[in-house]
């Protein structure tokens, strides 16, 4: 079949951000725009021509038609071999699990992760790698860069390819295989975690808990996994169907948007354990009865008990987490005796020290927690890890984290966002935190003095690369720290994120509300930054 040349021409602003080009549904669907950004990656992506494409989506709106454009796209640009999703589905740490059990060249995901769907709501299209990970910054700017010369597109003329029925067909010269969405990525999982002790654990009539796919994608994997193949109730899984509005949710697992399981994890016959995933299954919240556990130190209890689940059972040989997640995880690693990184916001940046063996888990702030097992956070692996330690230490999931701040200390810590500011207005503000750094170290606010303040710059141990101005930094003396960035995920103006931490060593100081504790830190952040002066805002939108 003769591949058509459709003449095109640039669109701004195709930039990818911290994770893929997001953009709203109606902007993807204007004629070209989604074609240019999948040609801007066939044209500097170049193994893919002969070589194994994955994808697949987390079924928001427009999931299906983007995957036959892309299919076609594929099939014009020599691609041999294209394993997509049934039904176009594929959560993102099960498309990273796939392109390396297949060893492909790469994979396209198409996620807004957990912006909300709907056809005015958020679209998203994102570039992995071969190991599987998020692409680098050097690959992405190569896209970038193209996308702002494009002329023309390459596609071919076919009919729709059946996405619904698992099977193989051909689209000109290329092979489509629709795969099973789950069964890889649960074989991985079965091989990670000690499946007979949690199906003890479901089997005991003690233990009940609830798994919130939130009309996202991990409804499926949680069905197959925690259902069928761990024996747990019936209806654990709440919110189970993929829809493509997300059943006008928000499918972001935190307190505020995930009320439903927080309800059910309350009073004295609240479930003991609550999880809940987000749209594209990255992300992971943890919540026991009455207890949630905040991310970082969820990152926290998994590196100091990770010797407890069989795949990691040899011990873990570093540990790495973004900038603004709280250091808990860092005192593990220092106990452990293993290597801890700090790297700029975003899971691409995990990718070179898990490939090089430098690091085995990492995780994010924002719900984001995984390991070597893949190159993308993993939310069920992480509530999978969670079971397993329940499963062994036969605690209960508060009692677990206060016996891990007796003995590491507790980081008390919180984050709030200021979203859809105006973008000029958040721009400024970081600009004049910039010309303050210099003059804070040495500085006193109340009983806080400041250790160091700059603007975080990232060089990566594995290539050298550099990424600067990835956040402001203000440490104090005792580790505390205010840190202040823009979103690169956002859609609609700028979110400012103000994320805040103060180290307690006393045990008899660790069951403090968190607001309270950090209150004076929350303070000298929002006049630092005359948040209120300058946004216009006087509260954050989202605490989490
Ligand atoms: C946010 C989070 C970041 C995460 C990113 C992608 O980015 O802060 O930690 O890696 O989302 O997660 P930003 O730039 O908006 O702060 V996901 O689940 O949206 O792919
Ligand atoms: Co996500």
């Amino acid at each position: 079949m003769q591949a058509s040349v459709v003449s095109t021409a640039p669109f701004e602003g195709q930039k990818p951000g911290t994770s893929g080009l997001r953009k709203k549904v109606r902007v993807f669907q204007q004629p070209h725009y989604l074609e240019n950004f999948v040609q801007a990656v066939f044209d500097t992506q170049t193994r893919l021509a002969g070589g194994t494409l994955v994808l697949g989506g987390d079924g928001r709106f427009y999931n299906r038609e983007a995957i036959q454009i892309i299919l076609r796209m594929a099939a014009a640009n020599g691609v041999a071999r294209v394993l997509v999703g049934q039904g176009g589905i594929l959560s993102t740490p099960a498309a990273s699990c796939i392109i390396r059990k297949y060893q492909a060249q790469g994979g396209l995901i198409l996620s807004a992760s957990h912006n909300p769907g709907g056809p005015d709501e958020d679209f998203g299209i994102k570039f992995n790698i071969d190991a599987g990970g998020p692409a680098p910054e050097a690959v992405t700017d190569a896209i970038y860069e193209r996308t702002t010369t494009i002329d023309r597109y390459l596609t071919i003329d076919a009919d729709a390819v059946d996405l619904d029925q698992v099977g193989s067909a051909r689209l000109g010269a290329m092979t489509v295989e629709v795969i099973d969405s789950v069964s890889d990525y649960a074989a991985l999982m079965e091989s990670l975690f000690d499946f007979d002790a949690i199906r003890q654990l479901f089997d005991s009539g003690s233990f009940r808990m609830a798994f919130d796919a939130m009309n996202a994608v991990t409804g499926p994997y949680a069905k197959e996994i925690l259902e069928r193949r761990l024996g747990a109730a019936p209806g654990t899984v709440i919110n189970g169907e993929p829809l493509p509005d997300f059943g006008h949710g928000h499918p972001d697992p935190n307190l505020v948007h995930a009320r439903e399981l927080v309800e059910l994890t309350r009073g004295p016959n609240g479930l003991d354990f609550g999880a809940a995933s987000d749209g594209d299954g990255d992300r992971n919240m943890i919540l026991g009865r009455d207890f949630f556990v905040t991310p970082s130190d969820s990152l926290a209890v998994l590196a100091a008990n990770a010797h407890l689940a069989p795949g990691y059972k040899a011990g873990i040989c570093g540990i790495a987490r973004s900038m603004p997640t709280s250091q808990a995880a860092d005192r593990v690693a220092e106990a452990l005796g293993v290597e801890c990184f700090e790297t700029p916001t975003g899971w691409k940046f995990f990718g070179n020290l898990l490939d090089a063996g430098r690091i085995t888990l990492c995780g994010e702030e924002s719900f984001g927690t995984g390991s070597d097992h893949v190159r993308e956070k993993d939310g069920l692996w992480a509530v999978l890890f969670w079971l397993n330690l329940l499963a062994v230490r036969r605690q209960s999931v508060a009692e677990i984290v206060i016996e891990h701040w007796r003995a590491f200390g507790r980081n008390y810590y919180t984050r709030h966002d200021y979203e859809a500011v105006e973008s000029d207005a958040a721009g400024d503000l970081v600009d004049h935190l910039r010309i303050l750094l210099p003059d804070l170290p040495g500085k006193r606010f109340g009983n806080h003095t400041v250790a160091y303040a700059d603007d975080f710059s990232y060089t990566d141990p594995v290539d050298g690369s550099v990424s600067a101005r990835q956040g402001i930094r203000i440490g104090f003396e005792g580790g505390s720290r205010i840190v202040m960035r823009l979103s690169g995920t956002g859609t609609q103006g700028a979110t400012l994120r103000v994320y805040i931490e103060q180290y307690e060593p006393d045990p008899a100081r660790h069951e403090q509300p968190v607001q309270e504790a950090l209150a004076p830190l929350i303070l000298i952040a929002r006049e630092l930054a005359q948040i209120e002066a300058r946004t216009g805002r006087a509260e954050p939108d989202v605490i989490t």
